[in-house]
């Protein structure tokens, strides 16, 4: 009996060709009316599902496949004597290799203004089926999902190594691609009529070298639905490949960077801002980003959101640095910047947009999962609970400084003047602590500076300390029971507090 190929691919590429391939090795091929055209056209012989099944498609192509004929030929155990029997009674002939790719769900749904009516013809039903019917058969049935396989199948076809390891291979990728489908199809769903129920799913960008460390493996994940400001739509232009630890930083970079609409420059170290800079130009702006801590910049990532050209190149290529994320570098800023070889640069559009999903976290036997905390603070938000209001320019800095806050480890509090982070206490255990160490980094230039705090004081302390040291804004949620001991503080000072009744942890 000559073996029997099923095809029915939405993306035809490559299509012609394969069938063209399996054709030459001896396979009959059944195809559905728009691939069957194309592979007819290509000078392919092959015949029309509906001339197997005995049975028209249906329903504007709703049933085009799901038919006994196909699936007995499909789920039929090979080397089952009752199977067997039972095909020979129907006169069914099995089916050995199923190529479907499905519909385009994903592209549909990513079009503007689409309806809803589009959206629900582009839910595949037939296409699954088979696919699943094959996988589950992968003893005797080889899946192909994936045009990217179409020359490894044939290849392995003509070198008789078509075997069941490999089919197991293929199944595996089938399974995962129907599942990812699905799952695409209920995350719509789902987002549109139960909002609270998330549904996830995640395609593999790539394997990594290693995880956070050399003897952990690791993979980066997308999301099917482009999120702004991703690394995923980074284009690199020069360096070795990112590693896991580059992309939690460069990440980190990017949220951060998207605070900020004037020129800035942000440089991150273990995923916590150790100098941010703005400017009217990048220039100033990445100077003050440098100047707010030299030390820590060395061996980190730095992120811009303006073009980079020769004069900032010059000052970037003096640090060793392990990323540089920008729109664009001129190619002048390249040409000095790839001096280095093992820089990386990214060239992204920065938006000053916040990330639109959610955040996930793993604790042991699960998943935790979050709206990113992208809740804005305006003016119109805060109060001014101390004797002294801050002046315009302190006001400006401490905004400054709470955009800054929220993305550094808790418990955070940053120190910034003249739109330059000056101090950054990050990840301590309390707060004052993360006081105690942005102070000393700020030495000096503490005096007449704003300080900002991601949550708010339990204690006087915090207060007491800055204020020593001469910070004369603040700027925190407030909330706390002890708010009147802060509160006097400051005025026993005359610092001037802000309170913005906002928290933002990040543990
Ligand atoms: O509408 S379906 O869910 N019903 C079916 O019976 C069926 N059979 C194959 N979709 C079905 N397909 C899908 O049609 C395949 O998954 C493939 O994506 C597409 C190919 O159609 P055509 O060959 O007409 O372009």
């Amino acid at each position: 009996m000559k073996k029997q190929a099923l095809i029915s691919v939405s993306d035809k590429t490559g299509i012609a060709d394969f069938a063209k391939g399996l054709a030459e090795q001896g396979y009959d091929i059944i195809s559905t009316g728009g691939t069957l055209r194309t592979i007819q056209e290509a000078g392919i012989e092959a015949a029309a599902v509906e001339d197997i099944t005995g049975f028209p498609e249906m329903l504007e192509g709703r049933v085009k496949t799901l038919h006994p004929v196909i699936h007995a030929g499909l789920l039929a155990k090979r080397d089952n004597d009752t199977h067997k029997q039972q095909l020979e009674e129907k006169n069914i002939n099995p089916i050995d290799i199923v190529v479907v790719n499905l519909y385009p769900f994903k592209q549909t749904l990513d079009q503007p203004n689409v309806r809803e009516e589009e959206i629900i013809e582009n839910i595949d039903i037939g296409g699954p089926t088979m696919l699943r019917a094959a996988a589950k058969s992968f003893r005797d049935v080889t899946p192909v999902v994936d045009p990217d396989d179409y020359d490894d199948i044939l290849q392995a076809i003509q070198n008789d190594e078509l075997d069941v390891t490999f089919r197991k291979k293929l199944a595996a990728k089938v399974f995962r691609h129907t599942a990812q489908y699905d799952a695409l199809i209920a995350g719509h769903f789902t987002e549109e009529t139960f909002p609270e129920n998330y549904t996830i799913t995640y395609e593999k960008v790539q394997t990594l070298r290693y995880g956070e460390n050399p003897h952990q493996e690791a993979a980066f994940y997308k999301t099917p639905i482009e999120s702004p400001m991703s690394l995923v739509s980074a284009k690199q232009r020069h360096g070795k490949e990112l590693s896991y630890n580059n992309i939690q930083d460069a990440n980190a970079a990017l949220s951060i960077i998207a605070e900020y609409d004037r020129p800035t420059a942000v440089a991150v170290k273990h995923m916590n801002p150790c100098g941010i800079g703005m400017a009217e130009d990048l220039k100033t702006a990445f100077s003050r980003a440098y100047d707010a801590d030299p030390v820590s910049i060395f061996g980190g990532i730095v992120a811009c959101n303006r073009t980079i050209e020769a004069d900032t190149a010059e000052q970037l290529s003096g640090i060793f640095l392990e990323i540089i994320i920008a729109p664009a570098f001129t190619d002048e800023a390249f040409t000095i910047l790839t001096k280095k070889k093992n820089i990386r640069l990214l060239e992204l559009k920065m938006d000053v947009a916040k990330e639109n999903s959610h955040k996930l976290m793993g604790v042991n036997g699960g998943v935790l999962i979050q709206d990113n905390d992208n809740k804005e603070t305006s003016r119109s938000d805060l109060s001014y609970p101390t004797e002294r209001k801050p002046t315009e320019r302190e006001l400006d800095d401490l905004l400054f400084a709470w955009k800054a806050v929220r993305h550094v480890k808790s418990n955070a509090i940053v120190l910034a003047n003249d739109m330059q982070t000056l101090g950054v206490g990050a990840g301590q255990m309390n707060r004052v602590g993360a006081a105690g160490i942005a102070l000393e980094q700020a030495g000096d230039k503490a005096n007449g500076a704003a300080l900002a705090s991601d949550a708010f004081f339990p204690m006087p302390d915090t207060v007491e300390i800055a204020a020593k040291a001469g910070v004369k804004a603040i700027i925190q949620p407030g909330g706390s029971k002890r708010d009147q001991d802060s509160i006097d503080m400051c005025n026993q000072y005359g610092v001037a507090m802000v309170y913005t009744g906002t928290r933002h942890f990040k543990h």
